[in-house]
């Protein structure tokens, strides 16, 4: 397994729940480094580009106006096998059914909520992550 790095987004419901030190910590207690950390609001043009795969989906533009709805803090985050570590760590899609123990079946909640309100985002594979590492910190 090679050192990766990873892009991480605690997304606008995590900031405005005060969830982002509990999240980082998880990352840092995994023992992956944070290489980049920073607070963004986020254009549209950033969010049409990182969200490219979506476009024409049903959840695309709820996802993306969700997205603009308030500071997201974004983060470089280095080590072995981080970029399929930080999904194992963040848990299923929909919080309803993601695991205990993750950040999204611990922390996520049900009650009316919709699946974007998932409070983190991490890349999915190498070409992802440098993709996406050049929209958030290019
Ligand atoms: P992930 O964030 O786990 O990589 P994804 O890339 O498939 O998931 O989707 C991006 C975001 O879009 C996801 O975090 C939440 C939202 N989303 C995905 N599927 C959805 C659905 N069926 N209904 C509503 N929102 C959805
Ligand atoms: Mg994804």
């Amino acid at each position: 397994m090679s050192t990766e790095r990873t892009l991480v987004l605690v997304k606008p419901d995590g900031v405005a729940r005060g969830l982002t030190g509990a999240i980082l910590a998880r990352i840092e207690a995994k023992g992956y480094t944070l290489t980049g950390l920073k607070l963004v609001d986020a254009d549209r043009a950033m969010l049409e580009q990182h969200y490219e795969e979506h476009v024409g989906k049903p959840f695309y533009e709820p996802l993306v106006e969700f997205m603009l709805s308030g500071p997201i803090v974004a983060a470089t985050v280095e080590g072995q096998g981080v970029i399929a570590g930080f999904r194992s760590l963040a848990g299923a899609t929909d919080p309803t059914t993601a695991a205990p123990g993750t950040i999204r079946g611990d922390f996520g909640r049900d009650w009316g909520l919709k699946v974007q309100q998932n409070l983190v985002h991490g890349s999915d594979s190498p070409e992802s992550a440098e993709r996406e590492l050049g929209i958030w910190f290019g």
